[in-house]
């Protein structure tokens, strides 16, 4: 039963535990809503407007369209937009709001907060078309702020970090009218088209929403990863530690779960306040321990090491140790469920952002201006909340694993010397086939980790170079593969790149807005070589994506020509001409298609033949993708 949802260990103990004690979790919800909706997992049905809410039967015998005469294109690409421009709107947001404590931190008015990587302000200056001129820093990260501010407005024709994109792309943009021009106007501009009877012509409203993706990729995602290595520091290859194991039984632990590194970054400091350390000590613990969940904790783990307690099916399950003092949250992929969790144990749940409240949490509204003061009004809070744990229900099940993280664009390229070449020559001579970002959530209707781990797998034992971000990294930290010792795990050719250059054969490049780093590296290859992003021997992946911001990754990074593959049906079939464009289509339009398999190893099969199909149409050596197929052992019942 446990292991149909988790394939982990940590997991399945605390599921025990939440069986026996009665406790709600995330899967026996998902279970209570079955059967889930056909028409909604169709994708046509529609509540645009109030003479809805109407669906579109798609077996044909009911009615064929809504009450405005919307068909299911329409309905089906009208969603599809909408999820998008949700996605992209979130990791903009997100980025918006590192925006302006950036710009306050250049202007000296917040506490907590420095310009940590000049270099990288003042490169990023120079991408943006800004003077420099040894100007003081202060002037360059005043003047950047501004130019990215317009950037998410309409002053501009096309976001500055378009500039990091390979020409022949750009002008394919161009070409499309795809181009994002500013990065909160194509999400509006979505709503719009959206609303009822503006856009009704499906291509139009899938290609409006490539763009609106765009403007997440190359706009409000970058802006979020690139300041963030500004004033938290670029990541360099960090070891730390991963699962529930990372909680320790004798001091005061804190969660720091979300995606903004604005507030957790201050905690950070706040954690080593002497001061409250003693307090803790005088409580009786032997300290303060921090861990991180969900993308919060990966901007966290590479940058300082801070240990991850687990990947999104974590979130319920962390609590249920007994051995949490607080779960701090900012904002998104925070199951409204873990208050109600935190009530069967001491853990004090503590909202910190006011555009993301909680009924059931303490909420400690987080102000740059105070950072490290409600930092530590937040730190605590929890030392408090320990004098309330029960000691006989403390349950931290197996140990912490090793796990390394922090591969920045900048650190891959540093550990290759400061150059593509070494890789992109292995990648030549055929001992790296290509390379592949496995990216994404959990899904409970996937047992958790194994789409991330089997397809991973199956790629590095290939000699498939595997990044990844967001929860997929977490997964494959669990599962041994982000340590240098893994490169055993890997085929001949790419395990011996990996030894060589003291790395796993798996990088964690970070948080899932940092999948923009993915495109940064894409684009640094293929200008390398002079040709397009589409041309490279690479694929995406997302096994187990739930969220509509992984929708707006997978639609930037096929927009960006890499074809992707998803683990999780998205809700589009009810449209065949949508699944066609998606599927097919687009390929003669971006130079790349979206792929739909929930087996991961059918998954590796479609990549691996993707990627041998570049590898020709390159003239690098090859191998016949029609020789390529499931391994004959898999599925016999071994
Ligand atoms: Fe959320 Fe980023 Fe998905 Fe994980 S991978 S469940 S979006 S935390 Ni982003
Ligand atoms: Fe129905 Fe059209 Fe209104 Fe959607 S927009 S709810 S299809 S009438």
């Amino acid at each position: 039963m446990n292991e149909r949802q988790s394939i982990n260990q940590d997991a399945q103990t605390m599921l025990r535990r939440a069986h026996m004690e009665g406790i709600d979790t995330v899967w026996e919800r998902l279970a209570a809503q079955q059967p889930q909706c056909g028409y909604c997992l169709m994708g046509v049905s529609c509540r645009n407007c109030s003479m809805g809410p109407c669906r579109v039967d798609p077996f044909g015998e009911g009615p064929q369209r809504g009450v405005c005469g919307a068909d299911a294109d329409t309905i089906v690409a009208r969603n599809l937009g909408r999820t998008i421009a949700a996605g992209a709107a979130a990791h903009s947001d997100h980025g918006r709001d590192i925006l302006e404590v950036f710009l306050e931190t250049a202007k000296g008015e917040t506490s907590g907060y420095e310009i940590k990587d000049e270099a990288k302000l003042r490169a990023l200056a120079a991408t943006f078309g800004l003077e420099d001129g040894d100007r003081p820093i202060a002037d360059v990260a005043t003047d950047l702020a501004d130019a990215m501010l317009e950037d998410y407005g309409s002053r501009k024709d096309r976001v500055g970090f378009a500039n990091v994109a390979p020409e022949v792309r750009r002008t394919l943009w161009d070409t499309l009218g795809i181009t994002p021009r500013g990065i909160d106007r194509e999400t509006v501009e979505m709503m719009h088209r959206t609303h009822m009877g503006v856009d009704n012509d499906y291509v139009n409203i899938l290609l409006h929403g490539l763009r609106t993706s765009l403007s997440d990729g190359w706009g409000g995602s970058m802006v979020a990863t690139e300041l963030s290595d500004v004033m938290f520091g670029t990541p360099q290859p960090i070891m730390s530690t991963v699962n529930l194991g990372t909680l320790k039984a004798d001091s005061v632990n804190i969660a720091l779960h979300g995606h903004n590194p604005l507030l957790s970054d201050v905690i950070v400091q706040a954690a080593k306040d002497p001061e409250l350390v003693a307090l803790a000590e005088g409580m009786g613990a032997a300290g303060i321990n921090l861990v991180g969940l969900c993308c919060t904790g990966n901007e966290l783990l590479m940058r300082k090491g801070v240990p991850m307690a687990g990947n999104h099916l974590m979130q319920e399950l962390v609590i249920m140790t007994g051995a949490l003092e607080a779960m701090v949250v900012d904002y998104q992929c925070i199951m409204p469920s873990v208050t109600d969790v935190a009530k069967c144990f001491h853990t004090r749940v503590i909202s910190t952002a006011d555009k993301a409240k909680f009924p059931g949490a303490t909420h400690i509204s987080f102000d740059p201006h105070r950072g490290l003061e409600i930092g530590k009004q937040i730190v605590r809070t929890a030392i408090e909340a320990y004098a309330e744990r029960v000691p006989e229900r403390v349950l931290i099940p197996g140990e912490p694993l090793p796990m390394m993280a922090g591969f920045s664009v900048e650190a891959i390229l540093g550990a290759l010397g400061g150059t593509p070449e070494p890789l992109v020559d292995a990648i030549k001579a055929g001992h790296i086939r290509g390379a592949v970002g496995v990216v994404g959530c959990n899904n409970p209707k996937i047992p958790q980790d194994k789409g991330h781990v089997t397809l991973t797998q199956r790629l590095i034992e290939n000699d498939i170079l595997v990044v990844v971000t967001g929860c997929a990294a977490v997964a494959n930290g669990k599962a041994g593969h982000m340590v240098p010792e893994a490169a055993d795990l890997a085929g001949p050719g790419l395990g011996t790149v990996c030894r060589a250059l003291g790395i796993p054969p798996v990088l964690h490049m970070g948080s899932c807005v940092d999948n923009s780093r993915i495109l940064v590296l894409a684009a640094a290859l293929a200008n390398y070589l002079g040709v397009d992003i589409s041309d490279l021997p690479l694929a995406g992946a997302a096994p187990e994506w739930y969220s509509e911001k992984a929708v707006s990754i997978g639609a930037y990074v096929v927009a960006s020509g890499i074809y992707t593959v998803l683990g999780v049906q998205p809700p589009i079939f009810g449209s065949e001409h949508v699944v066609n464009l998606l599927a097919e289509g687009l390929e003669g339009v971006v130079g790349a298609t979206f792929g739909i398999e929930p087996d991961p190893e059918k998954a590796a099969v479609l990549i691996r033949r993707h990627i041998e199909e570049k590898r020709r149409a390159l003239g690098l050596p090859f191998i016949d993708p029609e020789t390529i197929d499931v391994p004959a052992t898999v599925g016999a019942g071994a």
